[in-house]
């Protein structure tokens, strides 16, 4: 239970129209959201066009980043994003591949979640489970935030000397430490 306030920060993501228009439209729909549903949105980062991962499972992504300033639990947080991403359409379905919305909460503060154990086996999953199972609670931070341009490109925006708490390093050298070429695929629109 976290009671003091903390900063979240949360991944938006989308690749297919919603009701709302294209995924850039969708995002910032979904930011004037959370805004509306009590969350105090402290910065924005940059939108980027990114490929899809796994390459060639689906159309480009639109990603971005937010930070928000709560008092609530993670998993009220949670909660929240989820209603938001219904409210774009978001059927959960297909883990991977297409979405016109996905709400990701990469971290909390400095909280690790549910124990370092658990975030220690999700962070080493073989690659061929990745995709297919999927954890049944939340976990801080999010397992892959390391491995992915488009997680840490939008973060680093907005919250660049965020130090993992289990990693030890912050968001540039989490970036700095991708190939090059992974990094050269996050455009700014
Ligand atoms: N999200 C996924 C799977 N693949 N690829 C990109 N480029 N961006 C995403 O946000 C993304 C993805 C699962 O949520
Ligand atoms: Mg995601
Ligand atoms: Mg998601």
């Amino acid at each position: 239970m976290i009671t003091d306030r903390s900063s979240a920060v949360i991944a938006l993501g989308g690749n297919l129209p919603s009701a709302v228009g294209a995924p850039e439209q969708t995002l910032a729909a979904a930011i004037e959201a959370m805004a509306q549903a009590g969350m105090t949105v402290s910065a924005v980062s940059r939108f980027f066009r990114t490929p899809c991962f796994p390459a060639g499972a689906g159309p480009d992504f639109v990603n971005a980043a937010v930070c928000v300033t709560c008092d609530q639990d993670p998993r009220e947080i949670l909660q929240k994003l989820h209603e938001i991403e219904r409210q774009f359409g978001r059927t959960r379905i297909l883990r991977w591949g297409v979405r016109t919305l996905d709400l990701d909460l990469l971290a909390v503060g400095e909280c690790v979640q549910p124990d370092r154990e658990t975030y220690e086996h999700w962070r080493h999953l073989p690659d061929d489970q990745q995709a297919s199972v999927m954890p049944d609670r939340l976990i801080l931070p999010h397992p892959r935030l390391q491995d992915r341009a488009f997680a840490l490109v939008p973060m680093r925006d907005i919250v660049p000397t965020w130090t993992h708490p289990i990693l030890g390093q912050n968001v540039v050298q989490m970036c700095d430490a991708l190939a090059p070429e992974a990094i050269g695929d996050v455009i700014p629109l």
